[in-house]
């Protein structure tokens, strides 16, 4: 690893699929797992193509029961590409792969700065003679500037030997979705109606089986067909998914560079169009092979239908050299809206992590009609799933790409009459949203989870999370502060934020014995507290978490009703046949929702004080990782439910999502006080009985303790850092990355460890630097001062805002406000 590459040396069969999730390419359209070319055999290789926001619904029974599942879909893959050489005079070899007796070297760099993945591998050719080698580099790409296009260039060397290098280029739609082995008991065949093609002045040999064909490529009967749009060297593969009906397609064109007389032979069948190739070579030579690929949707705005689309865009689409430098020149542009410079290891993970997020979210996201999927386009996990990792993800994004924050805000706004038919469904007035959102914003969490320790499918109750519809208004809320964008704040905003409120609203039940108003039977972020110990009834009462964001929300719901211009709010009002009175009701709600305690600390909810201590020194001498604490004790006959033991930040939660004062303010509203000692003691209390089964938690813990505790602090950031790269959940990054965690550690460095908060008026920095983390330097976009750049010392910070006609920023720092002009720099005394 350096600051931009990071490079694997050698051919692992265990971590494959790790590398692949770790090396997928993207632009936000669409992204591929960085899988080998030449083999897709399971168990060690699990190849992916997603696009964003295409799902598609299979009926499955588990369990002696029907259950349905909407799932990102995996499309044709456009990777495969195998060969294999002929040594003058011999016969023909072996199909070369990683993991086959000739490979002698392999590995596989990921350029960040240019967003390319080069794969190197070296092979004996001939056996008695270790001398004769061929030398493979392919250099990949999945071109940021046009989201439709991807490219892929092979470079054979022949070293030691003359002859000829047979290659075997594919669009292979005989796909599934089989890379999460808890999903395998699940249907997962997602696409039908194949249909392959290839340019109109080609003989296609359609009637053949070739030699060595696996058994699934049946060939095209009657199928395949022509297309005028594509040229000789293109072949293309259309399908759609089965009950979606998105149309899917896919086009290829294979080059010899610099060798025009070279023609592709095609060779279609059902689901699988190839094109082979036989090319000299000498020896020393090298040859490259360069295929482009086109894809395509339905859901694509400006074509007449995917399958044209994808052919002429090959046919246009320069080559690979002339795509290649305007793919830098597209990932330049991104890299400069998002400057930072973090120093050392942290530095390098951070720029990974950036460089995912953007794959999955990138300006060409501002186009498209999606959410935030929790594992990015990187695997299957959680189906592709919009959960409430946004929370994660958003206030990220705002300070650099708020065109892009504002559509995943549209993904829920146009979601909102589902989540309000879920409420109504029921009987509750407002917004429900689903706690797993997909394509048309129903509820998608799984009703019944497998448990792979025991083997056992159990009931689900996730779908109790409605704290989720707080994270929406609470991102809706802090897009605004950070673009001044009141044009959506008093739109398509504020109707969201209304129609949660309203659900919290109507969800609050006066208590009279309390004098409180309470919210029963949900679950909170900490997902393995799903009911009381022994109930058969699913939820807990009063989960601090979810009562205190909500009373944020009325109270935020009723100021917002109060600024907004008087004609916006009562368009609003009107249209949501509000009640006069219900504002009213709200601010009472908010300043009288249950927060139960005990032992001096607020309660997880209402009852934990009286589960039991587990005995976590017996776990963990037992089991060593008891991140999945609910599976090990579920297998041995338990519940985690009994026990005064979280997956995940819950309580702790409050401290990432508002400051210090905001936190103390916030409990005042409700009639308690909450001073740091208390703030303190809540934090001893409960990461000792946290396990971090969520990539969430040690960033949430890091984040708190960095303003509570910051000499503690490192360790969990340092463990939000290492995550993905190392796996440190035991085997899921191969299934995706965690997008959440991922962006939730940018953030930590911009706006935990400066303090940054976005206000009406300017910027407020309360910067805390970690000894580990004290020098470092962030540039952020802040409304429409488009490059603000917070220099962090240990003493002091800088603050520079480029030349515009703006005003100067206010920058308040320790009570004093300091105005920067376009164009110059200050530097700030840290109190
Ligand atoms: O949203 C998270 C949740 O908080 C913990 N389990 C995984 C989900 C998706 O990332």
């Amino acid at each position: 690893m350096d600051r931009w590459t990071w490079t694997y040396e050698g051919f692992d069969p265990e971590r494959e699929r790790l590398r692949e999730a770790l090396c997928t390419l993207g632009n936000g359209y669409f992204a591929t797992r960085g899988s080998a070319s030449e083999t897709s055999a399971r168990p060690w290789h699990s190849p992916g193509t997603y696009a964003a926001g295409c799902y598609n619904r299979l009926e499955s029974t588990v369990a002696g029961r029907r259950v349905e599942n909407e799932d990102m879909v995996n499309l044709p893959d456009w990777l495969p590409l195998r060969y294999r050489v002929r040594v003058e005079g011999a016969g023909p070899g072996h199909w070369l792969a990683p993991g086959g007796p000739e490979l002698i070297e392999y590995g596989q760099t990921l350029d960040l700065r240019h967003g390319t993945l080069t794969r190197r591998s070296v092979y004996t050719v001939v056996a008695e003679n270790g001398g004769r080698r061929l030398r493979v580099e392919q250099r990949r790409l999945v071109h940021m500037g046009e989201p439709h296009l991807a490219a892929q260039r092979t470079s054979f060397t022949a070293e030691g030997w003359a002859g000829e290098v047979e290659v075997e280029a594919a669009i292979d739609g005989d796909v599934r979705n089989d890379g999460v082995a808890r999903y395998a008991d699940l249907a997962n065949r997602h696409l039908t109606g194949w249909c392959t093609g290839t340019g109109p002045t080609d003989t296609v040999p359609i009637d053949t089986v070739p030699t060595g064909t696996a058994p699934a490529d049946k060939v095209s009967a009657g199928r395949a067909r022509t297309s005028s749009s594509a040229p000789a060297d293109t072949v293309w593969l259309c399908c759609r998914t089965l009950n979606s009906d998105i149309g899917i397609a896919l086009a290829a064109r294979t080059q010899v560079a610099g060798r025009p007389g070279i023609k592709p032979a095609p060779r279609l069948f059902d689901r699988r169009a190839v094109q082979t190739l036989t090319i000299p070579v000498e020896r020393g030579e090298t040859v490259s092979v360069d295929k482009t690929v086109a894809l395509y949707t339905s859901h694509d705005p400006a074509i007449s239908d995917p399958c044209t689309a994808a052919n002429e865009a090959v046919r246009r689409a320069p080559a690979f050299p002339r795509l290649l430098a305007s793919h830098h020149r597209a990932w330049e542009r991104i890299w400069r809206r998002t400057a930072f410079d973090v120093p050392g290891e942290a530095g390098s993970i951070l720029r990974l992590h950036l460089f995912h997020v953007l794959q999955t979210l990138s300006p060409h996201t501002a186009d498209l009609d999606v959410g935030v999927p929790a594992r990015g386009l990187h695997g299957e996990a959680y189906r592709g799933h919009v959960f409430w990792d946004e929370l994660f993800v958003l206030p990220y994004l705002n300070l650099h790409f708020p065109e892009v924050s504002r559509a995943l805000l549209g993904y829920r706004y146009r979601r909102l009459p589902a989540a309000c038919r879920a409420a109504g469904e029921v009987g509750r007035a407002g917004a429900m949203y689903p706690w797993q959102s997909g394509s048309d914003g129903r509820e998608e969490s799984q009703r019944l989870h497998l448990n792979p320790h025991s083997g056992h499918w159990l009931p689900d109750h996730s779908h109790l999370q409605h704290h989720v519809g707080s994270a929406i208004a609470y991102n809706v809320w802090q897009y605004a502060r950070a673009t001044g964008d009141t044009e959506f704040l008093y739109g398509d905003g504020a109707e969201m934020l209304v129609q949660v409120a309203r659900f919290w609203a109507d969800s609050a039940v006066w208590d009279p014995s309390l004098e409180r108003y309470r919210v029963r039977g949900v679950v909170g972020p900490d997902e393995y507290h799903d009911g009381y110990p022994d109930s058969t009834a699913a939820g807990l009462d009063d989960n601090a978490y979810t009562n205190v964001t909500a009373a944020w929300v009325l109270a935020r719901a009723l100021e917002l009703s109060r600024a907004m211009p008087r004609s916006r709010g009562q368009a609003l009002f009107e249209r949501l046949r509000m009640d006069p009175a219900e504002p009213e009701r709200w601010d009472d709600i908010a300043h009288r929702l249950h927060v139960p305690y005990h032992d001096g600390v607020i309660s997880q909810f209402e009852g934990y004080a009286d589960l039991d201590e587990l005995d976590w020194e017996r776990y963990r001498a037992r089991y060593g990782d008891i991140r999945r604490l609910d599976r090990i004790l579920e297998a041995e006959g338990d519940s985690v439910n009994r026990y005064k033991a979280s997956k995940q930040a819950d309580v702790l939660m409050l401290g990432y999502l508002f400051s210090p004062a905001e936190l103390a303010a916030l409990f005042r509203q409700l009639g308690h006080r909450l001073d740091d000692e208390s703030w303190r003691a809540t934090i001893d209390y409960y990461l000792p009985r946290t396990c971090h089964g969520s990539t969430l938690s040690a960033l949430v813990s890091a984040w708190v303790l960095a303003r509570a505790r910051r000499d503690e602090a490192w360790a969990f950031a340092e463990e939000a850092l290492v995550g993905d790269v190392a796996d440190i959940q035991g085997g899921t990054t191969a299934e995706g990355i965690h997008l959440g965690a991922m962006a939730g550690t940018l953030d930590f460095v911009q706006r935990c460890l400066t303090g940054l908060e976005t206000r009406g008026d300017g910027l407020s920095l309360d910067p805390a630097p970690l000894p580990q983390l004290s020098k470092f330097r962030v540039g952020v976009r802040y409304r429409n001062h488009w490059d603000v750049e917070l220099r962090i010392r240990t003493r002091r910070v800088r603050v520079g805002v480029a030349e515009s006609a703006e005003e100067p920023l206010c920058v308040a720092l320790d009570g004093r406000k300091s105005a920067v002009a376009p164009g110059t720099a200050r530097w700030l005394d840290l109190p």
